[in-house]
């Protein structure tokens, strides 16, 4: 059996832990799931209660939340380097940009693709979109702005925001106008992540699936 199984559906947060666990060189398996079904897997849920991807099995039991399993990985991999140690000067800046991908970014990328989480009509959908990527605009000056230097937040080599950080860039229709290019540094710092091997490999996986699913062989 893998040291780790990854409960996963194609193209959603996973793709970081996904990435990570690439990264790290880890033996893992991916265990594909459905999500918005009334009859969730399981294992799934028994690792995630909200059936929300990502979720891990490791060695110590399971994990859910993108920022937790991704920084659990990297930190039971210290060899692979993607995280900032305890008593290292970056430490706090490191911390912050793991809580503010995932609680200042994240809502407002939800709010893009499932509007309808938070109100059932079509007008109150498209208001809500509109507000939110307002947020969303100065979230990414701010991030912008921290990759002034790059290509990552720390400089040349990637640790555990950037995959936070550049799977979500993915999806361009979370940028104003669906047009990442108003950010260079969040465009370069895409691009940088999307030259990895890790990441290479974890997407040619997701497309897979995604391919799987739609029934086509592309
Ligand atoms: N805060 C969670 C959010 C995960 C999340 O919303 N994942 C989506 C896929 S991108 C999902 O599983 N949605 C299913 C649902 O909301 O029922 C995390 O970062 O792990």
């Amino acid at each position: 059996m893998a040291q780790y199984t990854l409960y996963c559906a194609p193209n959603t947060y996973a793709m970081c832990a996904h990435a990570v666990l690439e990264e790290v060189g880890a033996d893992y398996t991916i265990h594909w799931v459905e999500l918005f079904t009334d009859t969730p897997d399981p294992a799934f849920l028994a690792a995630s209660p909200h059936c929300r991807t990502p979720a891990l099995l490791g060695p110590d039991g399971t994990v859910f939340e993108t920022g937790a399993v991704a920084l659990y990985i990297a930190e039971r991999h210290p060899g692979a380097g993607l995280v900032i140690p305890p008593d290292a000067p970056r430490r706090g800046t490191f911390l912050q940009w793991i809580h503010y991908l995932a609680s200042t970014l994240q809502p407002d990328v939800i709010i893009q693709y499932h509007p309808e989480f938070y109100h059932s009509g079509p007008e109150l959908q498209d208001a809500l979109k509109d507000a939110s990527m307002q947020r969303l605009s100065r979230v990414f000056a701010t991030l912008e702005a921290a990759l002034s230097e790059g290509p990552f937040f720390f400089g040349a080599n990637p640790t555990v925001p950037d995959f936070i950080l550049g799977t979500q860039t993915l999806w361009d229709v979370i940028f104003p106008g669906g047009d990442i290019s108003r950010y260079p540094n969040i465009t370069r710092h895409r691009e940088a992540l999307c030259q990895r091997s890790s990441v290479v490999n974890m997407l040619a996986q997701h497309h897979a699936e995604t391919a799987l699913r739609s029934g086509s062989n592309a």
